[in-house]
């Protein structure tokens, strides 16, 4: 299929209206079904914030649509990459098992070969939970630049009741938005000059929910507001009056916590990353964090038809390692009662006075209790991972990476692991040392893995994430578990809370113990876009005997030999590590540069105490 222009400049559309709405009407007793969604991704031009720019969409929306189905079903989602600039794409599914169909994760590198531009790739998997989960593009940085949505999966068996627990759903996708492209940004991050001076990860403009913002363009200078007009009014969410709404919150974010909160409205966390959980109590306010999810429940009995009252996505600024003065750190929406989309009467509600935490930590675990009850199983095997930020030098420049066991990623596009593992066994791994692994060998049902932030990044948080489970936070604390003191801790062993994302502060460490039952090739890695960029991942081979005996199926194969003749076998992603300016034009045909292979070992050298990568964390410390 021929690729269309290089933007659109149409505009693209946000999830307006009842996009996002769960319809009463959606039919969860129905048989499995086999759901199709065929989707084309192309660029657009949009302003959801006020300010132009390029987006990366989904049949020309973003976030892209709703998928909304019933466990059991089977997805087929149709992808047609119709991308230019050479740029390869992906969709992972984040938090689905893919328990069979271990190659329909949507990992470069990974899982899978990329989907070439101009290509279609079908991803056809079933759902076997349920819950609140989300896709995105795990190609580069393109999620940032808006490729993502919603994905809903209800079931008989969840214990949360459209009727009972609740009346009425709504999804929330809350993220952190750019002005400049992630794709500029991740280029200059990568650069030895880095993006603003600095390798930290950057300081966001807005906060965007469901494709929609206000920002305040008189934050830009003279050239950057020529492209920004400010919007005139709120996004709009209504509530009936007197009933409970269920909002499916959803942080899609490349580098911001949220936090969110109804004025006068307490809220109740009743879903933490698809675990349906009890006893938060009545909260002001929710942390979460990129990947997490949460169910919030808000009761709207305070006012009557027609009143509204200011929802509020408070970034906390104190996750980032420092902040530009063109940030809007508050996106605002309106909670109004009834049916009244009306968007002109601003609220004139005040915000809780608690005060938006000074750490960046998840919400409580104690306040997060599974109802569907499962104590920890002892584990047979530990892994400890641990990270750090350095530089590495390659031809006399200097480069800022993340490093887990003191490799930095680089990620290969075309030797997908899970490939390779399943042709060559475990040797494969030894051929490949451009990222740290842990295996889990067949024989092992119970496994843990210990994350420690302390060695040489304790003074960043980082949510991460493990694919193809999730897991028990079975243990926390502060300091660096090794895997010998990993004997002499006590563990919470009863019913601790199961999730997919976690946030680990600084300085501190925790246990995930999680079932081997999952055969596969399973990353796990930091959800801040820019830290994994900068080679924040390691990875998990689950029972390798057992991938040895997966049936790939043809079109998994086909996307490694559609890799054109002028792309070099040893592409790593994201590339295109010189500077903006430096950067070759990108002439049709033309690969973008490929970044330079580090196949040989790297000269590492970790950065010194007080670099000014650091020193600009806002209000932290500096301290490594
Ligand atoms: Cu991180």
């Amino acid at each position: 299929m021929p690729l269309g222009p290089p933007v659109n400049t149409e505009p693209a559309t946000a999830p307006t209206g009842t996009a996002y709405v769960l319809d009463s009407s959606f039919d969860i007793n129905d048989d499995a079904v086999t759901r199709t969604y065929n989707w084309v991704i192309a660029m657009f031009m949009f302003f959801s914030d006020g300010y132009n720019r390029s987006y990366i969409t989904i049949n020309g929306q973003t976030p892209g649509p709703l998928i909304e189905a019933n466990e059991g079903d089977t997805l087929v989602i149709n992808v047609q990459n119709n991308l230019n600039d050479n740029q390869t794409s992906s969709i992972h599914w984040h938090g689905i098992y893919q328990n069979g169909t271990q190659y329909m994760d949507g990992v470069p590198g990974a899982t899978q070969c990329p989907i070439q531009p101009g290509q279609n790739f079908s991803y056809q998997f079933k759902l076997e939970q349920y819950g609140t989960y989300w896709y995105h593009s795990h190609s580069s940085v393109q999620y940032t630049d808006g490729l993502m949505g919603p994905l809903v999966v209800h079931s008989v068996d969840d214990p949360l009741v459209r009727g009972t627990d609740f009346d009425n759903e709504q999804v929330l996708m809350v993220y952190d938005w750019y002005h400049d492209e992630a794709s500029t940004i991740v280029n200059e991050l990568l650069s030895s000059d880095g993006y603003e001076g600095t390798s930290a990860a950057p300081s966001p403009q807005s906060g965007l929910i469901n494709g929609q913002g206000v920002y305040d363009c008189s934050l830009l200078d003279d050239d950057s507001s020529a492209n920004c007009t400010t919007p005139t009014s709120y996004p709009v969410f209504n509530v009936e009056t007197g009933k409970k709404t269920r909002f499916r919150l959803i942080n899609a974010g490349s580098h911001a916590q949220f936090y969110f909160s109804v004025d006068e409205h307490t809220v109740q966390v009743i879903e933490a990353d698809g675990t349906p959980v009890s006893g938060s109590g009545d909260l002001h306010r929710i942390p979460f964090h990129n990947g997490q999810r949460y169910s919030a429940l808000v009761d709207a009995s305070v006012g009557s038809e027609g009143d509204g009252f200011w929802m509020r996505f408070t970034m906390n600024t104190d996750c980032f390692s420092w902040v530009d003065d063109t940030l809007n750190a508050t996106a605002l929406a309106i909670m109004r009662y009834g049916s009244s989309s009306d968007s002109d009467t601003d609220p004139t509600t005040s915000d809780w006075s608690d005060t938006i935490g000074s750490s960046c930590v998840d919400l409580d675990e104690g306040l997060l209790v599974p109802v569907v009850e499962k104590d920890a199983v002892d584990s047979q095997a530990v892994v400890a991972f641990d990270s750090a930020f350095g530089t590495i030098s390659y031809n006399g420049e200097e480069y800022g990476r993340f490093f887990v066991n003191d490799t930095t990623y680089t990620n290969y596009i075309y030797h997908p692991v899970l490939l390779g593992v399943a042709s060559d066994g475990t040797d494969y791994l030894d051929t490949e040392e451009n990222v740290t692994y842990a295996v889990f060998d067949d024989d092992v049902w119970s496994g843990d893995i210990i994350v420690s932030l302390t060695r040489k990044d304790a003074a960043l948080d980082h949510p991460y994430h493990l694919h193809g489970y999730d897991f028990q936070i079975v243990a926390r604390g502060t300091g660096e578990l090794s895997i010998a003191d990993a004997a002499n801790i006590e563990y919470n062993t009863t019913n601790p809370l199961r999730r997919d994302t976690l946030v680990i502060p600084g300085g501190s460490y925790a246990v995930l113990r999680f079932g081997n039952d999952n055969p596969g090739a399973w990353v796990l890695h930091c959800h801040i876009a820019w830290h994994l960029a900068e080679g924040f991942l390691g990875m998990v081979i689950s029972k390798p005997n057992a991938i040895a005996d997966i049936d790939f199926p043809d079109s998994v194969n086909d996307l490694c030999s559609s890799r054109p003749d002028f792309v070099d076998e040893d592409t790593t992603e994201p590339g295109r590590r010189r500077r903006r300016r430096a950067l070759p034009p990108n002439v049709a045909g033309a690969q973008p540069e490929v970044s330079p292979a580090p196949k040989a070992p790297l000269l590492i050298n970790k950065m010194p105490r007080g670099h000014s990568a650091w020193s600009r964390r806002r209000g932290g410390s500096s301290s490594l």
